[in-house]
């Protein structure tokens, strides 16, 4: 990890600190209130916990204790019961929230829907006891496989009332990776669409569940429920598929919530590894609410007049903590929209801005990068003065891409929140504070108060400030992941064994690789599986590409490293340019001039491709993997189950 180059790679220096009629009004107000709260719970997690968990959740029974830590596996709230749709529905009924909006949806073409806290229980309520219907009992896994429309937070939220784990399939995934995921889980049932919209296209839902399920193959599914989105023809099999509207006629609106152990599972999600099949990320009830309620009230800030927008997809751990169980736990009011940014509307998130008013911004740096492509016209001709606070969250985010962000967006009004986590933390675990920590562009700054977070080196010594190392947690938090569902020791191998127990603790490593500053924060440099060597210099993609991408003419690129015989790894930079540039010899000995001028002669590009795409994730993270393959001209292997776009490797591969 450690790199000479290291600290002269960005020359990021600029602070950004919390504006002043920001933190008069915000939940958390200044960095000794961060730093005494950040102390009290290092001192004392267990007690920080229970204490969070007592005022903020509704416990139908009081566990019996705080945290049973057999390493590396973790209980929380022992014997507690609690259910994290009633502290998402029912509590709020009883208070003037009742007919706030709960759910404002923006849907395709044109759509829309908003369903108040009393009409969402309503809903969540009637579909719980069409899951019951159909013989759904506590323990039993459920299938997701929907489009970002409200039936997809309903079926989170009516499986979570009635204990039946949900496993959220993105909608964008093939009818294979939906099949592997339905069979890893022995999923009961499926719950989908007709269809869904995406980027002006339908994309067939219903027939993609059908090629998963056909001959058999997930033999452990017994009925589907179709939403009627699209209204395209479809073929329903009579006895396995149903219509949602069809079974949810006249069904009764009472469900009470079961009353359910902490650490009854709450979900499943896959992730996919850098090798191997998907990992089945499993997280549990009371933690799990906790700690997405904590993190989402203190670092969005959130208060009862804003209208909070994150922009992930609800198939993605970020659409899961964060779009429904983290907000509507807190009583806010979440946008969910199901369009994206696309040639025929480019301007269609700022549109949503204005249309409703949104406080509060939540995106990936992808999009961010997407955005500076289509030219700062769009935003500027839309009224974003309802914005207060920005998120960003998926992967570093270049200084570049930050500034834009704070400048045209933010209006440099707003604070900007790089929030750091994973599928695996199940919530943020180093992030700014917004009314607190004051911000630098590209480090997602400190941790939240309970998480030890550290930089360490394979033997689990911290490495002096600003050194590279490995990214670690010292100590179990409420939401952290309990296995792998059905391979605990891959568990094991994949997040506890890479540094080893230094005297007995257990360190969790996050597979990142990151550096901590003088002031205490933290850089995220991206995988450490990531890294290129070059002459036995270990240098970050992300610092190459964030060194590209800082050249005008370089709107997003991607670095890998190639097998050599003399260097050992030679760097390859796949490069999309802006618009006003064509690809050509001196823009490639320019760019090359460039990231010497910016890391060093070690940093230099071998070759440089230009192309017009990436191979990306849904949620935006290129998939370096696939790049490595393509650079060493060998053929693609592994799982490619979870690439948005397949049309860009054969692009990729013409363009060699
Ligand atoms: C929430 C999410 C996790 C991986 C993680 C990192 C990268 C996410 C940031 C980031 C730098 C950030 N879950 N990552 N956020 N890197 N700065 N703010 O993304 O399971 O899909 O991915 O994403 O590498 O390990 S995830």
């Amino acid at each position: 990890m450690t790199s000479p180059t290291i600290e002269s790679i960005l020359q990021e220096n600029r602070l950004f600190p919390p504006p002043a009629e920001f933190s008069e009004q915000a939940q958390l107000k200044s960095l000794e209130e961060y730093q005494a709260l950040y102390e009290r719970a290092k001192a004392n997690p267990e007690a920080f916990w229970a204490e969070l968990a007592e005022q903020e959740l509704h416990w139908f029974q009081p566990w019996e204790q705080i945290l049973d830590w057999q390493p590396p596996h973790a209980r929380w709230f022992v014997n507690g019961k609690i259910n994290i749709s009633y502290n998402c529905l029912d509590r709020h009924l009883t208070t003037w929230r009742r007919n706030k909006a709960a759910l404002i949806w923006e849907g395709e073409p044109g759509d829309s829907r908003t369903l108040t806290y009393a009409q969402l229980h309503r809903e969540v309520c009637q579909f719980a006891n069409v899951l019951k219907g159909l013989g759904i009992k506590k323990g039993d896994i459920v299938g997701i496989y929907m489009p970002m429309i409200p039936e997809a937070a309903i079926a989170m939220l009516a499986c979570a009332r009635i204990g039946a784990p949900h496993t959220v399939v993105f909608g964008g995934f093939s009818a294979e990776a939906l099949r592997d995921r339905l069979n890893d889980g022995k999923a009961k049932l499926v719950i989908t669409a007709d269809g869904g919209w995406r980027k002006d296209a339908i994309v067939p839902l219903k027939e993609q569940v059908d090629r998963a399920l056909n001959n058999n193959s997930a033999p452990s599914v017994e009925n589907v429920l179709v939403v009627q989105r699209t209204k395209q023809n479809i073929s329903m099999q009579p006895g396995r598929d149903h219509w949602w509207h069809d079974l949810q006629q006249g069904v009764s609106a009472n469900c009470p919530a079961e009353p359910l152990d902490s650490e009854d599972m709450l979900f499943i999600l896959y992730t996919s590894g850098s090798t191997g099949k998907p990992k089945g990320v499993v997280h549990t009830t009371g933690g799990y609410n906790l700690y997405t309620h904590v993190t989402t009230k203190w670092i969005f800030d959130l208060r009862d007049t804003d209208v909070y927008w994150c922009t992930a997809d609800v198939g993605w751990i970020t659409g899961h903590s964060y779009i429904v169980y983290g907000p509507l736990s807190n009583g806010a009011t979440t946008l969910m929209y199901e369009g994206a940014p696309r040639s025929s509307n480019p301007g269609c998130f700022w549109d949503v801005i204005e249309k409703y008013g949104v406080t509060i911004f939540y995106t990936a740096p992808t999009a961010i990068r997407a955005f500076i492509k289509m030219g700062e016209h769009l935003p500027n001709a839309r009224d974003l003065s309802s914005l207060r606070l920005l998120g960003t969250v998926g992967e570093p985010i270049n200084p570049e891409a930050w500034i834009w962000y704070h400048r045209i967006i933010g209006k440099e009004r707003c604070p900007i929140v790089d929030t750091w986590w994973q599928t695996e933390t199940g919530g943020i675990m180093i992030t700014p504070i917004p009314g607190a920590i004051a911000t630098k562009p590209g480090s997602a700054t400190r941790p939240f108060p309970g998480i030890l977070a550290d930089v360490v080196d394979l033997n689990g010594n911290p490495v002096p400030a600003s050194e590279g190392g490995y990214l670690v947690v010292r100590h179990p938090w409420p939401s952290m992941m309990r296995t792998v569902y059905g391979d605990d020791d891959r568990f094991r191998r994949t997040y506890w064994e890479h540094i080893a127990p230094v005297d007995g603790q257990y360190l969790y490593f996050a597979g990142d690789g990151a550096r901590c500053d003088a002031d205490g924060y933290f850089w995220v440099m991206g995988r450490v599986d990531d890294v290129i060597s070059v002459a036995g210099h270990r240098l970050g993609t992300m610092e190459i590409e964030s060194a590209l991408v800082s050249h005008p003419a370089v709107a997003e690129a991607a670095v890998v490293g190639k097998p050599d015989e003399v260097k050992g790894e030679e760097v390859v930079a796949f490069v999309i340019l802006e618009d006003a540039y064509l690809p050509n010899e001196d823009l490639d000995k320019a760019l090359k001039k460039h990231v010497v001028a910016e890391i060093g002669a070690l940093a230099r590009p071998g070759q440089i491709r230009f192309t017009d795409a990436l191979p990306k994730t849904r949620s935006g993270k290129i998939m370096r993997r696939l790049l490595r393959s393509l650079a060493a001209g060998e053929e693609i292997s592994g799982d490619t189950s979870t690439l948005e776009d397949r049309s860009v490797l054969d692009k990729l591969r013409e363009g060699a």
